[in-house]
């Protein structure tokens, strides 16, 4: 097998964009998107087919007790600890193709490439899917790259629940991928995801390249609301304790944080639950999502107080019962100069457009820089559309970025 002629290597395009094409098949959405619910019957069918690819590409598969997949393609020295290439398979339940899927199946395209040209890496090469990253079924997001990392207790990430009982690590048993792999976080070399930028800048700038220097730190919550049910009719409005009218205080609320630190302050409640949610009778029961961002980790801790300290407001309004059942963060990472500065050589060397900027989207790169050497790369996204099943990407600007990761993880495999 040859040594690699670095600055060189160019993967196929049109093999990307058909294995592109048969993932947009699996879970469609309603319209031209997708809709592949982590641990769905959809999720086992991508998983599956993800796993044949990379068999069939020479790697060898294993998969963890949170069901996250590692495709090893080996390299010259076993010694070496690898370098992964990873994102995420499962899509927002009005998902786009490429959130996540294109930087898994750019892993894959990356060692297919380096079959084709029959180079071999010093270091092993691992293409990982990690499960879980969007959190619609099960939240938190990143829960699979967060068990990873031990940021959650793997137990407590199987015992959640989705909203129809349906407990995790019993989902992962039904559909085959509760695995047995352990790693040790300290025998990783690094961490590559190349991801689509989720927001309009390179689309607007024509830039190829985005070189992730950090991110948006977010908080999260899940606020339980217990009432009263009553008839909406004979029932004095003194004596109500209506859930859904504490529910809405806090969404308004908390809306309104946002606006009071736009326009880099992000804020959202995009959940919400309600029972019995019927004509004439008074609900007794609601659930609330928080989810606040902001660049400045400090800030939005700042943001994320002032949200909770409207809950005994919403409270006392509603004569309500409020209690906050489940917290997260992510964000408030630091990425590896190391890796950024190799990204940006790389780009420089092959010509690609390229710049530095912020992440407002969580990743599960997020996690994984807790404890690796770890960097992202973002290719544009039309308008920046996403989390939306118009989401849209095109070959000639997304390219240049795989490019640049193949080369950036072939450089750094030979490191
Ligand atoms: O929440 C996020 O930012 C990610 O898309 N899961
Ligand atoms: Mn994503
Ligand atoms: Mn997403």
């Amino acid at each position: 097998m040859q040594t690699p002629q670095q600055n060189t290597l160019e993967i196929n395009p049109i093999r990307l964009w058909e294995t592109l094409g048969v993932s947009a098949t699996i879970g469609p959405g309603i319209s031209s998107g997708l809709s592949r619910l982590a641990l769905s019957d959809d999720d086992k069918q991508m998983r599956n087919q993800f796993v044949a690819w990379c068999e069939a590409a020479g790697c060898t598969v294993s998969f963890d007790a949170v069901g996250n997949i590692f495709a090893r393609r080996d390299g010259t020295d076993p010694t070496l600890s690898p370098v992964m290439i990873g994102s995420h398979l499962d899509t927002q339940i009005a998902g786009g193709r490429y959130d996540g899927i294109l930087g898994v199946l750019s892993g894959l395209e990356v060692v297919r490439t380096l079959n084709d040209l029959g180079i071999e890496t010093k270091r092993p090469i691992e293409v990982v899917s990690w499960t879980n990253e969007e959190g619609v079924r099960f939240q938190p997001p990143m829960m699979g790259a967060g068990a990873f990392c031990g940021i959650h207790d793997t137990d407590w990430v199987l015992s959640q629940e989705d909203e129809n009982g349906c407990v995790f690590g019993e989902e992962l048993q039904r559909i085959g991928y509760a695995g047995a792999r352990t790693v040790d976080l300290k025998n990783i070399d690094s961490y590559f995801e190349l991801h689509i930028e989720q927001g309009p800048i390179l689309d607007d700038e024509g830039i190829h390249v985005g070189i992730v220097t950090g991110g948006y730190t977010s908080f999260g919550a899940e606020v339980l609301i217990k009432g009263e049910n009553a008839h909406s009719g004979p029932t004095p409005m003194r004596d109500r304790k209506d859930a859904l009218v504490a529910a809405s205080i806090i969404i308004a609320e908390v809306n309104k944080v946002g606006w009071d630190y736009e326009p880099l302050g992000r804020t959202t409640c995009a959940r919400l639950e309600v029972s019995p949610n019927k004509y004439g009778i008074i609900a007794d029961h609601a659930k609330v999502t928080i989810d606040v961002r902001h660049p400045d980790a400090t800030v939005a801790r700042e943001m994320y107080q002032s949200a909770l300290s409207l809950l005994p407001v919403a409270s006392k309004q509603s004569r309500t019962d409020l209690e906050v059942i489940k917290e997260w963060s992510f964000g408030d990472v630091s990425f590896s100069d190391d890796l950024i500065n190799l990204i940006r050589t790389v780009s420089a060397d092959i010509n690609v457009s390229h710049k530095h900027m912020l992440s407002a989207a969580g990743h599960d790169a997020y996690h994984l820089s807790k404890a690796v050497p770890t960097a992202m790369i973002f290719t544009p996204c039309l308008d920046g559309v996403t989390h939306n099943e118009g989401e849209h990407i095109e070959p000639d600007y997304t390219i240049p970025g795989v490019n640049v990761l193949l080369n950036s993880v072939v450089r750094r495999a030979n490191s």
